[in-house]
């Protein structure tokens, strides 16, 4: 950062502070990560100088020969990555991804369905403050009160009901892997175009260790700085079971993503994404995924030896979901204590939560990011110890930030 500190030192030593920052805490925000050199590289490039509105050959805008190579090479990496017919780069992150697949599929006030929001479910799935709430019919489902598992049945009942036009599968906090076949035949008992927004799980889907919702759904969206472990960003894909429903959907997906809803791709996050695409590619990141996910299981096992109460009692992917109503603790201060403690977790309300969203009874965490500094099943117990330490006594924060900061040392970022 030589030239920037010369600039302007002040941004630079935000940078500086927030580098320290993520050096020596815990980031365990399951929806976060830590990207490598290269794909930061990319991404601070000269890339993000040019519009190149439309598409690679079909721009609106001149000087556009290197932009259209880098967009090719990014579409055809992730085709082959996630084995569909076509990609589109372009959308700006997750939300503007989704908010494409209705434009592709629905007219405004059709009916469209997804998980709730406090079951598990993400905001564009039908959450009623939403624009997905606003401008369409949505009719949501949820998990069962007893178990906190998707009861396919009782999903199967809402949808046969609400006949929604757009069915979406995906979740921000669901500790459990999805069944692709069964949401299928529930949509197609409707004859509604099936959505899978793996933006948690899609590095856990390139791994193996997730099922591929490629055979199974129409439509998949995904956000590309999650597991996946690229820039912030989004993208979608159409499978040949969407071209088979609808020979057009390539085409209105990428007319809903521009002109539809956005201007020029941001092409340095386009850059990144390739360079993320590549990487995930790669035996090591097969390795990094699966690690992912026996990390989780041996934090999940550690904590649940001390006391604390699971959602739907572990974890098969990459996140926790606690219920702290037994620690005598919710979970807004459980994120404030340890956030003191250096241990980056989120609040988050749990399934038919008593308490608001903004003072939950649960928290929310994973491990992609710790697993990308190295982190293994050892280092998953000494967490579950630090976490259990300054749940149950307020006065061990300062020791255990402490003991967060050498463990941390010994990890570097990439
Ligand atoms: N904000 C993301 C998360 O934290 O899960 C969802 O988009």
């Amino acid at each position: 950062m030589a030239t920037l500190k010369k600039e302007d030192p002040q941004v630079a030593k935000l940078i500086e502070l927030e580098t320290e920052r993520q050096k020596t805490m815990l980031e365990m925000i399951p929806s976060e990560n830590h990207t490598s050199p290269a794909v930061r590289e990319a991404l601070g490039s000269i890339m993000t100088d040019k519009y190149a509105e439309g598409y690679p050959g079909k721009r609106y805008y001149a000087g556009l020969e290197y932009y259209d190579k880098l967009e090719t090479l990014c579409i055809e990496r992730a085709k082959k990555l996630f084995k569909v017919p076509h990609a589109n780069v372009q959308p700006y992150s997750g939300s503007p991804a989704n908010m494409a697949v209705y434009m592709a599929t629905c007219n405004p006030g059709e009916t469209v369905t997804g998980m709730a929001l406090p079951m598990g479910g993400h905001l564009t799935h039908g959450w009623k403050v939403n624009f997905s709430a606003k401008f369409f019919n949505s009719v949501q489902y949820g998990v069962d009160e007893k178990t906190n598992l998707i009861d396919y049945e009782a999903v199967r009942k809402i949808v046969e009901a609400a006949k929604p036009k757009l069915m979406w599968v995906g979740a921000t906090a669901y500790p459990r892997i999805f069944d692709w076949a069964k949401f299928r035949e529930i949509a197609d008992s409707v004859g509604a175009y099936l959505a899978a927004d793996i933006a948690h799980i899609a590095g856990l889907v390139v791994a193996g260790v997730h099922p591929s919702p490629v055979p199974y759904v129409h439509i998949v969206s995904t956000t590309t700085h999650k597991t996946l472990r690229g820039p912030r960003g989004g993208m979608i894909m159409v499978t040949d079971e969407g071209l088979k429903k609808d020979p057009e959907l390539a085409k209105k997906i990428d007319k809903a993503v521009f002109p539809g809803l956005q201007g020029g791709p941001h092409m340095n996050r386009v850059a990144a994404l390739a360079v993320c695409l590549k990487e995930a590619s790669t035996p090591a990141f097969k390795k990094y995924g699966k690690q992912v996910v026996k990390n989780a299981k041996a934090l999940a096992e550690e904590l649940k030896k001390l006391g604390f109460k699971l959602i739907t009692g572990g974890t098969e992917n990459h996140l926790l979901l606690l219920d702290l109503r037994n620690k005598n603790i919710s979970g807004s201060d459980a994120h404030i204590r340890l956030e003191k403690a250096g241990i980056i977790i989120n609040k988050n309300s749990i399934p038919f939560d008593p308490n608001p969203p903004f003072k939950p009874s649960g928290i929310r965490m994973g491990t992609p990011a710790i697993t990308t500094q190295g982190m293994k099943e050892k280092e998953m117990k000494i967490i579950a110890g630090f976490i259990n330490e300054v749940i149950s006594d307020e006065k061990s924060v300062f020791k255990i930030g402490q003991k967060v900061k050498t463990l941390c040392r010994k990890f570097p970022l990439p």
